[in-house]
C-alpha cells in the first residue's frame, strides 16, 4: 500500500498545474453515470416541480397577497330584472412576479352571511401584477338571484360595514414561462354601509289642506356608502306615535357617494293626528312644534318597472325623521297649535 501511494504522492506535483481537469476527467468519467443522473434528476423531477410546484404556489400566494380596494360602485338603468353596474378597483401587489391574469368571471357573495350566495356576477378584463392598476368594468348584470340582492342591499343599507368577496377561478401566465397555472381569485373587501340613512333630515317644508299632496318639503339624505344608485321613483310608509298617517314620495331618486343628496319631496298626510300630536307635550312646549316621523320603504319604481330588490331592502326598518311641523302650520297657513290642541280654547 506505501508503495503505490509512492508513486501517486510523486505525480501529484505534476498534477498540482491542472487539478481541476485531472479530477474532472477522471472523476466524471468515472462517475459519468452520477451527474447523468443529477441530471435527469434535475430535468425530470426539479423542473416539474419548479413549474408544477413552485411557480404556481408563489403565483397563487402572490395573488393572495395582492389587495383589492373598491373605490365606487355605480348601479344605473335598474330595470326588474337587470341593472348596469360599474365598478372601479384598485389591485395593489408587491410588483415583483411579472405575470398576467386572464379574464374571469367573478361572483360576489357577503363574506358574514352562510352559504355564500352570490349576488352578482362580474366580467373582470384581463390585469396584469403591477404593483398599482386600475380596473374599471362597466357592465349589465343580469338579476338571477333577486333574493341574494335583496339581501346584500338591506346588508348595504343597515350596517355600519360590510364584508363582500370576490371569487373567480383563473389563469395565470408568469413571464418566461409558456404554460397556464389555473389560479383561484379571491378577494374580501369591506366597505361602509348606509347606517339606514340615518342623519336625514328635511327642511324647507311647506303645508296645505288638501286631501292630497298636502306637505313639501327638501329631504337631505347623506351616503356614507360607497355604492350609487339610481332607485327611481320611491315611496315611503309614513308613522306617526306609531300609526300610519301616509306616504311619502320622493321622484327620480338617485343617492349618490360621496355627498348629502338633496331631493324635493312630497307627502300625503292624514291632517287629524298630526294636528293631534302637535296638540300634546312634548311637541306643544318642549319639543317646540316638532314631530319624529318614522319612514320605512313601500315601493320602488323606475320607468315603470317595480325594484323589490331595492323595495324591500328599504322596507326592513324604520328611520326616525324629525320635522318642524308647528313652524310648518305657522308659516304656511298661519296656525299655531297651542297644548291642548286648537279646541283647547273654548271650554
Ligand atoms: C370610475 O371612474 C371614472 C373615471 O374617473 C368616473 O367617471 C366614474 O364616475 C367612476 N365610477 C365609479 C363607479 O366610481
Ligand atoms: C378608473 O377609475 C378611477 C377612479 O376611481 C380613475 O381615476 C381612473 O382613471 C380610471 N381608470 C381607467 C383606466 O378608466
Ligand atoms: C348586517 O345587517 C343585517 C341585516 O340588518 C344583519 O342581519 C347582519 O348580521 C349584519 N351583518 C354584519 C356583519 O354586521
Ligand atoms: C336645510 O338643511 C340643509 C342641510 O342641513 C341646510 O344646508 C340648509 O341650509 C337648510 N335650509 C334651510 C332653509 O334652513
Ligand atoms: C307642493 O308643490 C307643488 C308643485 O310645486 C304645488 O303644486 C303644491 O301646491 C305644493 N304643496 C304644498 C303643500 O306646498
Ligand atoms: C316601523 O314603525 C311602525 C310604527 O311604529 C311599526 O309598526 C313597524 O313595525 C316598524 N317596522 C319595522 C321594520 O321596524
Ligand atoms: C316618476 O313619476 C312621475 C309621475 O308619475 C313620472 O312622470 C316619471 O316618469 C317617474 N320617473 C321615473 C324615473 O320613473
Ligand atoms: C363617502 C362619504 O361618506 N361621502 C359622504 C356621504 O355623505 C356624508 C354627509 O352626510 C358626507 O359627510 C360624506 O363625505
Amino acid at each position: 500500500m506505501a508503495d503505490a501511494d509512492k508513486p501517486v504522492a510523486t505525480t501529484s506535483e505534476n498534477v498540482v498545474e491542472k487539478p481541476r481537469r485531472r479530477g474532472c476527467v477522471g472523476h466524471c468519467v468515472r462517475f459519468w453515470w452520477v451527474y447523468l443522473i443529477v441530471l435527469i434528476v434535475l430535468v425530470v423531477i426539479l423542473v416539474p416541480v419548479i413549474l408544477l410546484v413552485a411557480v404556481p404556489k408563489i403565483a397563487q400566494s402572490k395573488l393572495d397577497d395582492a389587495e383589492l380596494i373598491l373605490d365606487g360602485i355605480t348601479v344605473t338603468n335598474t330595470e326588474s330584472k337587470r341593472m348596469t353596474m360599474a365598478i372601479n378597483s384598485t389591485i395593489k401587489s408587491d410588483g415583483k412576479v411579472h405575470a398576467t391574469i386572464e379574464p374571469f368571471l367573478g361572483v360576489m357573495y357577503l363574506e358574514d352571511l352562510e352559504g355564500h350566495v352570490p349576488f352578482a356576477s362580474i366580467n373582470f378584463p384581463e390585469t396584469t401584477s403591477d404593483a398599482l392598476q386600475t380596473v374599471n368594468v362597466t357592465q349589465t348584470l343580469d338579476i338571477k338571484d333577486e333574493d341574494a340582492l335583496t339581501t346584500f342591499n338591506t346588508w348595504l343599507l343597515a350596517n355600519e360595514t360590510l364584508r363582500v368577496t370576490v371569487y373567480g377561478e383563473t389563469g395565470i401566465h408568469v413571464k418566461g414561462i409558456s404554460r397556464r397555472y389555473p389560479v383561484t381569485f379571491k378577494k374580501t373587501v369591506e366597505m361602509p354601509g348606509l347606517q339606514m340613512l340615518a342623519g336625514t333630515s328635511v327642511n324647507e317644508t311647506s303645508i296645505n289642506l288638501d286631501k292630497e299632496n298636502n306637505f313639501n318639503a327638501t329631504a337631505w339624505i347623506p351616503n356614507r356608502s360607497k355604492v350609487s344608485f339610481e332607485l327611481g321613483n320611491a315611496t315611503f310608509h309614513n308613522y306617526l306615535d306609531g300609526q300610519e298617517i301616509g306616504t311619502v314620495f320622493i321622484d327620480s331618486l338617485f343617492l349618490r357617494a360621496g355627498e348629502v343628496n338633496k331631493y324635493k319631496m312630497r307627502a300625503t298626510i292624514e291632517q287629524s293626528p298630526v294636528l293631534e300630536a302637535l296638540g300634546k307635550s312634548p311637541a306643544c312646549d318642549k319639543n317646540k312644534g316638532w314631530l319624529d316621523f318614522q319612514i320605512r320603504g313601500k315601493t320602488v319604481n323606475n320607468n315603470g318597472q317595480d325594484l323589490p330588490y331595492f323595495a324591500n331592502a328599504l322596507s326592513t326598518a324604520n328611520q326616525t325623521i324629525p320635522i318642524d311641523i308647528g313652524g310648518t302650520l305657522q308659516r304656511s297657513l298661519g296656525i299655531t297649535i297651542p297644548c291642548g290642541g286648537l279646541g283647547g280654547g273654548d271650554h
